[in-house]
């Protein structure tokens, strides 16, 4: 059975158990709140090298890190991930997209407005953050305008992706009313057969 290493409140460890979940696939968690400094210990450095959740226990002393490329290696095989070369590279846009454009402008400054204490020096990264996060729900917004889900026209792990943070984004002071079809997405994921909140702990 695989064992996921991650912290209930996190959107990208949220994005392996959604998955996990809809996949029926039995797992366990052992949960780890990263601000309890163990991530950096030896003894979790020795599992994942950059001392991050989450991190999934294939085998036995085998471990996988990265959200995405979890994503990647549990949806082998299943409805999740598109048996066609240019529906699979389309997938992997937006994963990469996820990573880049829109984890550390939507899901960080929910970090910090959630995690951080009201005096951290990081508070002053919001704005910058926020804009760039407006700009990556606004790539959205635009390929929504046309397309139900972010590839192939069907969910695929490239909607778990994105939507962990996405749907949350308010959290870290990102409004969604200006973007209706990025909310309408956000809707039809929800309802998705095996979907599981973010807020349920396992
Ligand atoms: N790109 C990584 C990001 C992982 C990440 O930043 N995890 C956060 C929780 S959401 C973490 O472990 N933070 C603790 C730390 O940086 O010490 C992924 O997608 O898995």
């Amino acid at each position: 059975m695989y064992t996921v290493y991650g912290m209930s409140s996190s959107g990208n460890c949220y994005k392996v158990r959604l998955l996990l979940e809809q996949l029926r696939t039995p797992y366990q968690w052992v949960e780890i709140d990263t601000r309890s400094g163990l991530t950096r210990k030896p003894d979790y450095l020795a599992k994942n090298p950059n001392g991050r959740v989450p991190l999934l226990e294939l085998e036995r002393g085998q471990y996988l890190a990265e959200s995405d490329a979890i994503l990647f290696y549990l949806a082998q095989d299943s409805r999740f991930w598109p048996g066609d070369r240019r529906q699979r590279a389309e997938v992997l846009q937006w994963m990469f997209f996820e990573q880049y454009s829109h984890e550390p402008y939507v899901a960080t400054p929910r970090f910090i407005k959630r995690h951080l204490p009201a005096d951290s020096p990081r508070h002053a990264e919001l704005s910058k953050r926020l804009e760039q996060g407006r700009a990556a729900l606004a790539v959205m917004e635009a390929h929504l305008m046309t397309r139900h889900y972010f590839a192939t026209e069907r969910y695929t792990i490239a909607d778990i992706a994105l939507y962990a943070y996405t749907h949350v984004a308010d959290e870290g002071g990102l409004e969604l009313a200006p973007y209706p079809q990025v909310r309408s997405w956000l809707a039809r994921v929800a309802v998705e057969p095996g979907h599981v909140p973010l807020t349920r702990r396992p």
